[in-house]
């Protein structure tokens, strides 16, 4: 603006008053004519509704703008694993103390440190008891975050920004600027006019007032959402990172079945390198309790052995379950949870790869200790890893047709309003073999695996396993990630030795 000025002689300057003068005297003598006339008080009344409804209708765009932008802020993924609750719980706290006036957009080095502080929250909550937890962050990856983070924020500025194609972060910046330059000059204009016109200066000065500041509050709000994306996105892909989810190859990490899933779906007699990783279902429960005969009712035909001998299945079998509504899926059929062909380590692994759990219990056997211990442990094995998705948990109750009176056996029973004896016990045994395995009684099945007599397989236990797809795909993404990241630290070391 000084520059303007010494540009200006002072005859210009005059010119443009003499320009201006007829202007300027207009506003005088029509205040001058609306006093004459005593139309002055209503003017100004007229002035001042104008005025408010002006203020109020701004004062509405800015919340609804407000608002917008708050809706178009970053959320945590939903297939993250339990721990990142915390690191987003963390990042949000960082991005809701992100002000503009501490975090200038012009100056790149406060913002590299923002970026930074948001990488350190979140590398702080995953490695607590490191002194410096961002140098356990490798060069790689630290640039993998900030490239896809700012691509996401290219995107989303484009997207919920109007006009952004054509906004420059100069064009932010000159808001702040313009507020110190041109309130100087304004001042004195202010006063000179305050001299000529008192009462008009008033009004106009409320106004300008208004005006001002809801100008300046629109190009605040916009750079405080901008830093609080930036810090938001940082954060978002630090946490996908630590989750495993961030590789350093591209791809679909269920693209291809892991090493583990290979050679079961070769063993079913599949092959797999047409396939990507399927979900991988495990059938657990006692032994006889009807596992083996689950499977074949799922798939309508004899394909794993149903025995009363004890126990025929003394390893993990793995069949290839094709059903419509169901993705490509494995189903495993497993040896009894009381036997000796499934001990601790073995049924520590069976769960970590499973996506989702199909846990067989014998109505008509009411001892269900030594059942809960072995699940309690599983549980408590998936709890200790906090980085994964624990499997969903469906319980089949079998042998509901030997429930009393045994002789009758006439379904389809109604559970909700039991008439009759056999569905009363029916649904007590529903009941306590939710409360007895410590899961939620509509995840609990009760069904009839005999052949030719299968009940509520197709139905109720189709749907309760279709019904945990979703969340089952999500174990799977993680558990997919860890044999990716296992397979990409060696991959990688080898291409760069
Ligand atoms: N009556 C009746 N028999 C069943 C039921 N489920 C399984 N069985 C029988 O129980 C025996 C053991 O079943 P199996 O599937 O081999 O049990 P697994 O050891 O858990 O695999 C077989 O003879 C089955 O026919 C059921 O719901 N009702
Ligand atoms: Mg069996």
């Amino acid at each position: 603006m000084k520059a303007l000025f010494e540009h200006l002689d002072r005859w210009r300057l005059l010119a443009l008053l003499l320009w201006a003068l007829p202007v300027a005297a207009l506003l005088l003598l029509g205040t001058l004519w609306l006093w004459q006339s005593q139309a002055l008080l209503y003017w100004v009344l007229a002035m001042a509704l104008c005025g408010g409804a002006g203020y109020g209708l701004q004062a509405w765009l800015i919340r609804r703008d407000r608002k917008l932008l708050a809706a178009a802020a970053t959320g945590p993924d939903s297939s993250w694993p339990p721990q990142a609750e915390g690191a987003w719980a963390a990042v949000e706290a960082l991005a809701g103390q992100t002000e503009p006036e501490a975090w200038p957009l012009n100056d790149g080095g406060r913002l590299w440190l923002l970026g930074r502080n948001a990488l350190d929250t979140v590398a702080r909550h995953y490695h607590p008891q490191v002194e410096r937890p961002l140098l356990e962050l490798t060069v790689p990856h630290t640039l993998l975050i900030i490239e896809r983070a700012s691509r996401d924020l290219r995107q989303d500025i484009t997207e919920h920004l109007p006009f952004s194609h054509r906004l420059t972060i100069g064009d932010l910046l000159r808001v702040w600027r313009w507020k110190d330059s041109t309130e100087r000059f304004v001042n004195v204009y202010r006063a000179g006019r305050l001299a000529i016109s008192p009462l008009e200066a008033l009004v106009s000065e409320l106004g300008g007032l208004v005006r001002g500041r809801a100008y300046r509050d629109v190009g605040v709000e916009i750079q405080r959402w901008l830093l609080r994306e930036y810090v938001r996105k940082v954060g978002y892909y630090a946490i996908d990172l630590y989750s495993g989810r961030l590789p350093l190859t591209e791809g679909e990490p269920t693209a291809a079945p892991t090493p583990d899933s290979r050679r079961a779906l070769e063993q079913a007699g599949e092959a797999a390198a047409a396939t990507g990783e399927p979900l991988r279902i495990v059938v657990l429960g006692r032994a006889n309790a009807g596992k083996s005969s689950l499977i074949n009712a799922l798939f309508g035909r004899l394909t794993a052995v149903a025995d009363v001998l004890p126990d025929t299945t003394a390893a993990l079998t793995p069949y290839r379950l094709e059903r419509e509504g169901l993705t490509a899926a494995l189903i495993f059929d497993t040896p009894g949870c009381d036997t000796e062909w499934l001990d601790d380590k073995t049924l520590r692994k069976t769960v970590l790869d499973a996506d989702l759990l199909l846990w067989v219990c014998a109505a008509p056997r009411p001892d269900r200790r030594l059942e809960r211990e072995r699940l309690d442990a599983a549980r408590a094995w998936l709890a200790a890893r906090p980085d994964r998705r624990p499997p969903p948990l469906v319980v089949a109750v079998s042998h509901i047709d030997q429930l009393r009176p045994p002789r009758e056996w006439q379904p389809p029973y109604d559970l909700v309003n039991p008439q009759g004896p056999k569905a009363e016990n029916i649904r007590a045994a529903v009941a306590a073999v939710a409360s007895d395995l410590a899961t939620p009684v509509a995840s609990v099945i009760p069904v009839c695996l005999a052949e030719g007599r299968a009940y509520n397989v197709d139905d109720a236990l189709w749907a309760a396993i279709l019904a945990q797809q979703d969340e089952a795909g999500r174990v799977r993404l993680l558990r997919c990630l860890e044999a990716r990241k296992r397979l990409e630290n060696w991959t990688l070391l080898g291409r760069q030795l």
